[in-house]
């Protein structure tokens, strides 16, 4: 494998690798622009073995949209609709507490809640929607709201970020998924989602999050008009504000899926870049615990040759994923525990259930 790194041309990073050294901007361009990919992926397994040896994590969880009327409208998105657009929908609360409750006889660790920005769904509906599933099923942890969401959930409220993620953690927050990280790059927003948040907005809710004892994920979603400088910076825009707080649990490079979205023309990702975000965020966030490959949109084929490519979690069962779904995801809408585990094993990795501050179950 040296002589193939020298050939490859990342012998110096094999260096830094080995004896623990940050990654450069250039270091994390070098990466994605290698053709070798076997090369890559050796590197990003050695940083995945040294730090999670040879286990990959899955979770048993749900996932909840309450909502998909939005008003952001990203170009990338199929799931966001207009309020008065046919197959918009909201959720009451009645609805989300059936389904919490349709699956009280599953052993669930995880609700997984996300949904778009809704133009007049009050502040107490969020709140109430936390205390009714913590009334229900008190044990489950609520990983809710991405840092967008946040945001808006604190200009309904008047409250500020702070206040009101404490508001939310007593309604039963526990913890807040990566979504709406899509690219940093200020070009990339305009491009596409002019009307979200800014970047350096998101990196700020997810910093006072992590201040306040909250964890958090990270996202970057990838395969669209980016370019490999964008994404680098992306990385290393992730990796400061984890240097800053160690409030990040996991990274998820998320594969952009272009049916039904403003963006048709584009042809989906192929397996060779999937698992280069895979491999060059393992090597770039050399502070973050852990890298997801998320089956859902990776397919389950690709996720589990991602455990050798620098991942260490699949996430989970999932159930009901609509997001990638409405943008032309062909996987299933969910695994089963004995499914997930038979393609770790397969791979040659340890299975370990999870709950969401990864735990061993
Ligand atoms: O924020 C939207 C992305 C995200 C498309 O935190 C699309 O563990 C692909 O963030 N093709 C939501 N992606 C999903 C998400 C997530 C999923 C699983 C686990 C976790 C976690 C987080 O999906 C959005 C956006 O970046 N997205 N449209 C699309 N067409």
């Amino acid at each position: 494998m040296i002589h193939s790194l020298e050939e490859a041309g990342l012998k110096d990073i094999y260096e830094k690798v080995v004896h623990n050294q940050r990654l450069s901007e250039e270091d994390g361009i070098k990466l994605y622009k290698t053709d070798n990919l076997p090369a890559l992926g050796y590197l990003a397994n050695l940083v995945r073995e040294q730090k999670n040896g040879n286990k990959a994590y899955y979770i048993y969880n749900q996932h909840i949209n309450y909502s998909n009327v939005c008003t952001n409208l990203c170009r990338f998105c199929a799931f966001g609709k207009e309020k008065e657009a046919p197959g918009s929908y909201e959720m009451s609360i009645k609805d989300i507490e059936d389904k919490i409750r349709e699956r009280l006889n599953e052993p669930i660790s995880e609700v997984h809640i996300v949904g778009g920005i809704h133009p007049d769904l009050p502040y107490s509906y969020y709140t109430d929607m936390l205390k009714a599933i913590k009334n229900i099923r008190p044990d489950i942890h609520i990983q809710a709201f991405t840092c967008v969401e946040i945001a808006h959930l604190a200009k309904l409220a008047n409250m500020s970020i702070e206040e009101t993620l404490k508001d939310l953690t007593e309604a039963g927050l526990g913890s807040i998924p990566g979504g709406g990280a899509e690219v940093f790059s200020t070009r990339i927003r305009e491009k596409l989602c002019p009307e979200k948040l800014p970047g350096q907005e998101w990196l700020e809710v997810a910093k006072t999050a992590h201040r306040l004892g909250i964890k958090s994920n990270a996202t970057m979603l990838y395969g669209h008009i980016e370019t490999i400088e964008e994404r680098v910076e992306h990385l290393v825009a992730l990796r400061e504000a984890q240097d800053e707080t160690g409030g990040f649990m996991c990274f998820i490079p998320l594969a952009f899926h272009p049916k039904n979205t403003g963006l048709e023309e584009i042809a989906p990702t192929g397996g060779i870049d999937d698992l280069k975000n895979i491999a060059v965020a393992r090597l770039m966030l050399d502070n973050f615990p852990h890298i997801k490959a998320y089956w859902v949109m990776l397919g389950p084929k690709v996720a589990q040759i991602a455990l050798w490519y620098g991942a260490d979690d699949l996430d989970g069962t999932v159930l009901e994923e609509k997001i990638t779904h409405m943008a032309g995801g062909d996987t299933a809408q969910a695994m089963t525990r004995p499914e997930i585990e038979r393609l770790i094993k397969a791979a040659g990795r340890e299975p370990v259930e999870r709950d969401t501050l990864y735990n061993h179950i």
